[in-house]
């Protein structure tokens, strides 16, 4: 495997930080997939078309590189499928979608051997005053290189190379440790799309490297290792932050100064045993911003 393409850079993301997670237009889960897996693609819709009072109709075009198995049938839409198009469409104005209402139109399938960013475009059809049909294609894919964020992009999916985690990190960072002091924490918003457990954490600077939980031991609250990992249920953020389970950093070999990087690797092992990693350049100090990205597919080297 190609290492380069394998780390997941913080700081080449940071520009991006929070457009994944934006319900300002129809998304889907940051964190990717795995080349090759079974994969169910929960496209979000969070508001109508602008200036629209509703959504009608959703029709998503499915990328080449995904080979469709099913949708999921929405109460009152009707459904129309074929092999490159997924379509619900609202059986009556009740059943539309109001502006602000938040939902997910689901569509499964087979993802590509070949890694890379698939994108899904999606025609999001609403009503406006009076009844007025409006719609949105949001169908744009960036141009690598280009600083520009596209208006209308199309729903990305990043289908990562085996042994990469599908696990989105944000908003990691690592707590200075002066020199002469033994250990220190990390800390971190993970999100694994399909769920996963995270079993193990090690780093360069660290002699030994474990996933913490805090527990209550009488009147005490101590720090333990978590012997089977910390689960991360599927499209759930867990966030590792000082009081609560973190990764603890031991036998540190130097010094971890702020506005320093250190080096970690996050173990993840899922419910059928598929063992993958993710390499982390985590900040040291306090997270700089909401939202940063941590890890990001391959393809986000923009
Ligand atoms: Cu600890």
């Amino acid at each position: 495997m190609n290492v380069s393409f394998a780390i997941k850079s913080i700081a080449l993301c940071a520009l991006l930080a929070g457009a994944n997670v934006s319900f300002s237009h129809v998304s889907l889960p940051p964190g990717g997939a795995a080349a090759g897996s079974d994969y169910e693609a929960v496209l979000r819709v969070g508001h109508a078309c602008q200036g629209a009072s509703a959504t009608t109709g959703i029709t998503v075009r499915l990328p080449e590189g995904f080979t469709f198995t099913s949708a999921q049938p929405r109460a009152g839409w009707a459904l129309a499928t074929t092999a490159r198009e997924v379509a619900w469409k609202a059986e009556s104005p009740q059943a539309a979608l109001a502006d602000k209402a938040q939902a997910e139109f689901v569509v499964r399938g087979r993802l590509t051997d070949q890694p890379g960013p698939l994108w899904f475009k999606v025609l999001q059809a609403c009503s406006g005053e009076g009844g007025v049909a409006t719609s949105v294609d949001w169908a744009q894919v960036p141009v690598p290189g280009a600083t520009e964020k596209p208006a209308f992009p199309a729903a990305r999916l990043d289908v990562l190379p085996a042994g990469v985690a599908p696990v989105d990190v944000r908003d990691a960072w690592v707590r200075p440790a002066v020199p002469g002091q033994s250990g220190t924490g990390g800390f971190m918003k993970l999100n694994a799309p399909s769920g996963t457990r995270l079993v193990g954490v090690s780093s360069p600077v660290a002699g030994v490297a474990q996933v913490h939980e805090m527990k209550m031991d009488g009147d005490t609250m101590r720090m333990r290792a978590l012997k089977n990992g910390l689960e991360l249920p599927a499209r759930q953020t867990v966030e590792l932050k000082p009081g609560g389970a973190h990764l603890m950093l031991m036998d540190l070999k130097q010094p971890i100064t702020q506005g320093a990087t250190v080096p970690m690797t996050l173990r993840f092992e899922d419910a059928r045993g598929v063992k993958s990693s993710l390499e982390l350049k985590v900040p040291v100090g306090a997270p700089a911003g909401e939202g940063a990205p941590a890890a990001a597919g391959q393809a986000h080297q923009h």
